[in-house]
């Protein structure tokens, strides 16, 4: 049985620490640390965990094998890095770092330690709707996929969530799902703002059009609407040459926030892809580092280089070309 602690127990750190406590004989949730101690004390005594003094007392425990990085985004690199040296896995939510230095220093570390560590929080791979959207295409069903579809909207976002958070925080989601689909890397990418809405706030373009080319050509398109009121909704549908494939969130007539509630549309993440967070972190238990086949920190590296390009593009109003490099050999 693997002792796991966790970093950061806002709402993702505290689901992952109870489905953890579901998992039965596999795993022990020895420690949990946040900066708020007092919420960490609350998600412990929940649990039946213990609260670590620091980030760092978490990470050097004996009793913990492996660590789930759950806190806010700026502090998953400097986390990572420190299982890496203290030698144990971790699984850190998205994205892996806001820079692609942050994260080609993850890479770095990784290689020098001659093994993966490092796994990374895009769970929707584990999502079964996608899992069947990615079987249709390895199938050759459709044939060659040539365009993928993609929406993806939040009810509301804070009042200080700005257009580059859209793009390195939920964006990201739609630059991995379409990476792991298409099993190729993006080569370029380009942006649209429609008119301004008043309501919102000017650091803020919302809704955005986001276009990605991969390097076989096809082409991803994707709104990625931040306040869009009226529930969270993801959609994906994959059109090759012979056919589509796509999620079973079947489009709605008319929608609107007062509507909504009683056409059933999950509230957010944690609700819709509460299947895939059980899967992601029961592979994740099983497999711990090597032989876990979640997204690699290679993973997370490649979502952050085309993420930053989005955000040079929203800078220069440009298409803007992509380039992941060759993917080093303890990632192939
Ligand atoms: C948010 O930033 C997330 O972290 C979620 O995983 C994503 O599904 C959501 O739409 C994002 O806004």
């Amino acid at each position: 049985m693997v002792g796991i602690g966790i970093i950061g127990t806002g709402r993702q750190g505290a689901d992952h620490a109870r489905r953890i406590t579901s998992l039965g004989d596999k795993a022990r949730l020895v420690a949990v640390h946040d900066l708020d101690l007092g919420l960490a004390g609350r998600v412990a005594e929940e649990c039946g965990s213990r609260v670590a003094a620091s980030d760092q007392a978490l990470i050097e425990d004996p009793e913990v094998g492996a660590v789930i990085v759950a806190s806010v985004t700026k502090t998953h690199v400097p986390l990572v890095l420190a299982c890496i040296e203290a030698g144990k896995p971790v699984l850190t939510e998205k994205p892996l770092g806001i820079t692609v230095p942050s994260c080609e220093r993850v890479l770095d570390a990784e290689i020098a330690a001659g093994r993966r560590y490092t796994s990374v929080g895009f769970m929707r791979r584990f999502d079964p709707e996608y899992g069947r959207l990615k079987a249709a295409l390895d199938s050759g069903a459709i044939g060659e996929p040539m365009v993928v579809h993609c929406i993806h909207r939040n009810p509301s976002v804070p009042a200080t969530h700005h257009t580059r958070q859209t793009l390195t925080d939920t964006v990201v989601h739609e630059i991995d799902i379409a990476r792991w689909l298409l099993g190729e890397e993006i080569v370029s990418v380009a942006l649209e703002k429609p008119r301004h809405q008043p309501s919102v706030s000017h650091q803020l373009a919302d809704p955005l059009l986001v276009r990605l080319e991969s390097r076989n050509g096809a082409r991803v398109d994707v709104e990625v609407f931040a306040n869009a009121g009226y529930g969270y909704d993801v959609r994906c549908e994959v059109v090759g040459n012979k056919g589509y494939v796509a999620l079973g969130d079947g489009p709605h007539d008319l929608v609107t926030a007062e509507s909504a509630p009683g056409q059933g549309f999950p509230t957010d993440w944690l609700e819709r892809f509460s299947e895939a967070y059980d899967a992601e972190i029961g592979r994740w238990v099983e497999g711990l580092g090597e032989a876990d086949p979640s997204p690699s920190a290679w993973d997370g590296f490649a979502a952050t280089v085309v993420a930053e390009a989005l955000v040079r593009a929203l800078q220069t109003g440009h298409r803007e070309a992509v380039s992941v490099g060759p993917r080093p050999d303890l990632y192939r």
